[in-house]
């Protein structure tokens, strides 16, 4: 009896309470009598035959539809993609399926992407698109030009560009000049800048062995000569070749210098002595090269040895030009009237204006800007010479500015 209690208890859900006395208790005296036991027995039977009854349709209708379906979709399986979903109301399988059959669309939609990726291939044409108008850098550090005219000869503006030669041992950075046009000597681009003080600039000093020499109000900074005879400074031209030179050169007269009278009262000093009050540029040594003179004159007053050629066209003049410099020289003074040992900052030399009206040489090889053609190609270094044959204080002619090119 207490099994058969158990059973039926267990069947009704509360086995859970059996071990427990006072539940016991009350399930005991609702569990009293054969009779009592029957009628739930029956009762419990009755409900769980309805279960399996109702549970057994609704497999039966199931299964009938699964065959409806079945034998309805067999002409439409090619379009099985069509008909899952009407699966997925049958078993939540077939849905599953289909969106795997949707996987492969994914995949021509992974094919799309190639498509996408020719379109980064249609940048790459934008780029030689810009070839035209950019070209590949050259120039840089890592990949330094031959030369300034390399770089030009591929439309590159002006700038700074490293270049490399047999003679650097690492690259140098230059300025190249592509637009020059007043110091062009009729070729314009390609041009390397070898020089460039700027003493108007408070951040760049003079070249090693020059003096500095400074006026106030308005300040003035220049570089004078450092002793009696030639202070020298060397540019290089970092072993590129080249056949012009161009530039200008900048100071002021301070006292009495001489122009040729140097090479007058000496005719024996040669392009490597000191043969002008004044700049010389050279290259190569050995002798010495001429590139261009600048000469600077005691006034404009007279005709005699001391002043230029072109002070006084009017009168005969007494001096003699250095031969071996040839007509390749600019020849100015900063005085209008007689000798004084002052320092003449109202009219700068070599800039080609503040001449007197007798004079002519603002006109003469038309200053501020030279242009020298070589005989030869060379890649020698160019040389400054500042020159004087009187002491300090009767003559010199500091500079403020000195700008050389080549090509
Ligand atoms: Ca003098
Ligand atoms: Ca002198
Ligand atoms: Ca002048």
């Amino acid at each position: 009896m207490a099994f058969q209690l158990l059973m039926i208890c267990s069947l009704l859900g509360l086995g859970s309470a059996w071990n427990q006395p006072s539940t016991c208790y009350v399930r005991q005296s609702s569990c009293s009598g054969d009779s009592e036991v029957k009628e739930d027995t029956r009762r419990i039977r009755e409900t769980l035959e309805s279960s399996l009854t109702s549970i057994s349709a609704s497999l039966e209708q199931l299964v009938k539809q699964k065959c409806e379906a079945v034998n309805t979709n067999p002409p439409t399986e090619p379009a099985a993609t069509t008909d899952s979903p009407t699966e997925p109301a049958a078993t939540t399988d077939p849905p599953t399926e289909p969106a795997v059959t949707t996987d492969p669309p994914t995949e021509p939609a992974a094919t799309t992407d190639p498509p996408t990726e020719p379109a980064v291939t249609t940048d790459p044409p934008t780029e030689p698109a810009a070839n035209t108008e950019i070209p590949p850098p050259i120039g840089t550090f890592d990949d330094p030009a031959s030369s300034c005219s390399d770089i030009s000869s591929q439309g590159r503006p002006s700038g700074e560009y490293w270049i490399a030669t047999d003679r650097t041992s690492s690259p140098a950075q230059v300025y190249c000049d592509m637009n020059r046009t007043s110091c062009s000597c009729n070729t314009t681009g390609g041009w390397m800048r070898v020089a460039n003080l700027d003493m108007t600039n408070p951040y760049q000093n003079c070249p090693a062995g020059f003096g500095q020499v400074n006026r106030d109000q308005p300040p003035l900074r220049t570089c004078g000569r450092g002793e009696r005879g030639c202070t020298s400074t060397t540019y290089s031209t970092y072993g590129v070749e080249y056949s012009k030179v161009c530039g200008r050169i900048i100071a002021y007269q301070s006292g009495t210098p001489d122009a040729f009278h140097p090479y007058f009262r000496d005719r024996a000093r040669s392009i490597d002595d000191g043969y002008v009050d004044g700049v010389s540029l050279t290259h190569g040594q050995s002798p010495r090269q001429h590139i261009w003179t600048f000469a600077n004159a005691v006034d404009e007053t007279r005709s005699t040895y001391y002043v230029c050629p072109c002070t006084r066209p009017d009168l005969p003049y007494t001096g003699i030009v250095p031969p071996f410099i040839g007509q390749d020289y600019f020849c100015e003074t900063g005085s209008r009237e007689a000798v004084s040992f002052i320092f003449y900052r109202d009219d700068p030399v070599w800039d080609g204006q503040g001449c007197g009206s007798n004079s002519t040489c603002c006109e003469f090889n038309n200053p501020p800007w030279f242009c020298k053609q070589l005989p030869l190609p060379t890649t020698d270094d160019i040389e400054l010479r500042l020159c004087f044959d009187h002491n300090f204080s009767n003559e010199n002619t500091p500079i403020e500015l000195v700008e050389i090119y080549v090509r």
